[in-house]
């Protein structure tokens, strides 16, 4: 199998965080172009048009980094990272679902609808232009002050997102964080909680990947 990727960009890096915390060496094809674009010939290979996407040895195209981290989970389950039984696996995927929702597409609206390079690309895997919205910007910025707000609570009381263990939960929430960065929004000073947690996950090994 190998992974197409798009190495500067928020989403494939989830996948980046995931693979080195299993310690799984998977081959990487670049797909992004030096026009902050994916190839043509990625684009004709598979019409969805977003990474990552993992290519089975049989040819089967798996898109969406979470689905792609499940179907790695299940190959190789230590160390767990959707969790460890029936509880604990609803209460990673609700919170991962919740900072995708919340924080991951809030940066996505943020940085899509202000970057002058991505001026006709307002949403990604769309063949057609799709041009910025600068409205979308101020609630998209609401949008992340409620994600920093409602995350920074959540990890008063526990070392992770999802509670003890490190997850999926915790790469999905480095990734919006560091993604918010690409149009300077930073955690708010008195996110106290959440800047505690970023510098422990920021300083694990998968983090530099
Ligand atoms: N929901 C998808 C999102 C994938 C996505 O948005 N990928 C972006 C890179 S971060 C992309 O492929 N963009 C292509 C483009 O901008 O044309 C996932 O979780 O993998």
């Amino acid at each position: 199998m190998k992974i197409y990727d798009w190495h500067i960009a928020p989403n494939p890096r989830r996948l980046h965080i995931y693979v080195a915390e299993k310690g799984l060496n998977i081959p990487l094809v670049e797909v992004g172009t030096d026009k902050l674009t994916l190839s043509d010939e990625y684009k004709a290979k598979y019409p969805h048009a977003m990474v990552p996407m993992l290519e089975l040895d049989d040819g089967t195209c798996i898109g969406e980094a979470m689905a792609i981290a499940r179907y790695l989970e299940a190959l190789y389950p230590d160390p767990p990272l959707f969790g460890t039984d029936p509880k604990d696996r609803a209460i990673v995927d609700m919170w991962e679902k919740r900072v995708n929702e919340e924080g991951m597409l809030a940066a996505s609206e943020l940085f899509r609808n202000t970057a002058p390079t991505f001026a006709d690309r307002g949403l990604p895997g769309s063949a057609e232009p799709i041009p910025q919205i600068p409205e979308l910007t101020k609630r998209a910025l609401e949008r992340m002050n409620r994600f920093f707000n409602k995350f920074d609570g959540q990890l008063a009381d526990k070392p992770f997102v999802a509670g003890e263990r490190y997850t999926v939960a915790d790469i999905t929430t480095l990734c919006a964080i560091d993604f918010g960065k690409w149009t300077d929004l930073d955690i708010p000073e008195d996110c106290k909680n959440l800047r505690r947690w970023y510098d422990d996950v920021s300083a694990r090994p998968s983090a530099k990947v």
